[in-house]
């Protein structure tokens, strides 16, 4: 029986499951990359964030730690703070000892049980905060609970520059949420920086491979998820910098003509053709913050590393 016509006990499951089929049936094959973050793809993006080439996750640490001073009076005391793929929740761990009695702290995560299990770990460490996970997408329209009692304001958190995965509509449709759920508050955003193309390269093609298996993940996961066959030795990892779209653009490029079958489905692939997974796009200051003024949050400050890097961005909402 097909996946798709099993009983809907688990609902994650027929939405990756139609996705991906809905996704390989087009010219140019696609798949969201929210999908690379099951517990092992989680895992492999925090080794990821470790690597040498991988210069933007120890940029905007280098920020945060910096500028936790600066950062923590703009947030203000009492804030009620939520953040947008919250991961290993090793961000929010820098800007904490600095934040004035914060009310709260909301971490949304695609990734439900590795979320449960970093919150644990944030609660043992910071033992006054209220920590309330939420599992979930922030890729559509998003509810959040209630503002917390006693709390000032409402600010949002959404460092690692996982915008640059929307195209440009998609992040101005994320952005003027965010200027709405946020009103009376703010937005502290990381935004990796338009830069050297060899330096690109490098970032997303590591020579240890870990950036490939990342990628592959997607393909182990539709085999264990989906009782797909995708030989993962049939599918290189290919990623490149597009300058004229100021992105990076990742996909799976089939080594040979080969027929694959999702959910019992058969999917052809031709020789060299990919599956493109993921964009990420990169930007300037000024552009970036011309977005943001379009989607209603007003630049109030910029933190950028000497080398023009990454930058941190403090929006009003
Ligand atoms: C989490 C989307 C910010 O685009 O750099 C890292 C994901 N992909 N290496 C990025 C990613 C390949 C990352 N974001």
């Amino acid at each position: 029986m097909s996946a798709l016509l099993q009983p809907d006990l688990h609902p994650a499951r027929s939405v990756f499951a139609h996705d991906l089929l809905a996704g390989l049936r087009q010219r140019q094959k696609s798949l969201s990359p929210k999908y690379f973050y099951d517990e092992r793809g989680s895992a492999l993006f925090d080794l990821i964030c470790d690597l040498d080439e991988y210069y933007p996750t120890r940029t905007e640490t280098a920020l945060l730690r910096r500028h936790a001073g600066d950062i923590a009076a703009k947030v203000g005391p009492h804030a009620d703070i939520v953040e947008f793929g919250a991961g290993s929740l090793a961000k929010i761990r820098l800007l904490l000892p600095a934040l004035q009695a914060p009310r709260r702290f909301l971490p949304l995560d695609i990734s439900a049980d590795y979320l449960q299990r970093q919150a644990a770990l944030l609660r043992a460490d910071f033992p006054g905060l209220i920590v309330q996970p939420l599992a979930g997408d922030f890729s559509g329209p998003m509810t959040l609970p209630p503002l917390a009692e006693g709390a000032a304001r409402r600010v949002g958190f959404f460092p690692g520059s996982s915008l640059g995965n929307f195209n440009p509509a998609e992040a101005l449709a994320f952005l003027r949420q965010c200027a709405t759920l946020l009103a009376g508050g703010g937005l502290l955003i990381g935004i990796d920086l338009v830069k050297a193309p060899e330096r690109l390269h490098r970032a997303y093609n590591d020579a240890a491979g870990v950036t490939a298996a990342f990628n592959k993940n997607l393909l182990l996961r539709a085999n264990h998820e989906l009782e797909a066959d995708f030989d993962l030795d049939a599918f290189d990892h290919y990623a490149y910098y597009h300058p004229g779209l100021q992105r990076i653009e990742m996909h799976l490029l089939s080594r040979k003509a080969q027929r694959v079958h999702v959910c019992g489905e058969p999917v052809d692939f031709a020789q060299g053709e990919s599956i493109h997974t993921e964009n990420s796009y990169k930007f300037t200051v000024p552009g970036f913050q011309a977005l943001a003024l379009q989607a209603g949050l007003l630049p109030a400050a910029v933190w950028c590393d000497e080398d023009a890097l990454f930058s941190l961005h403090w929006l009003v909402a």
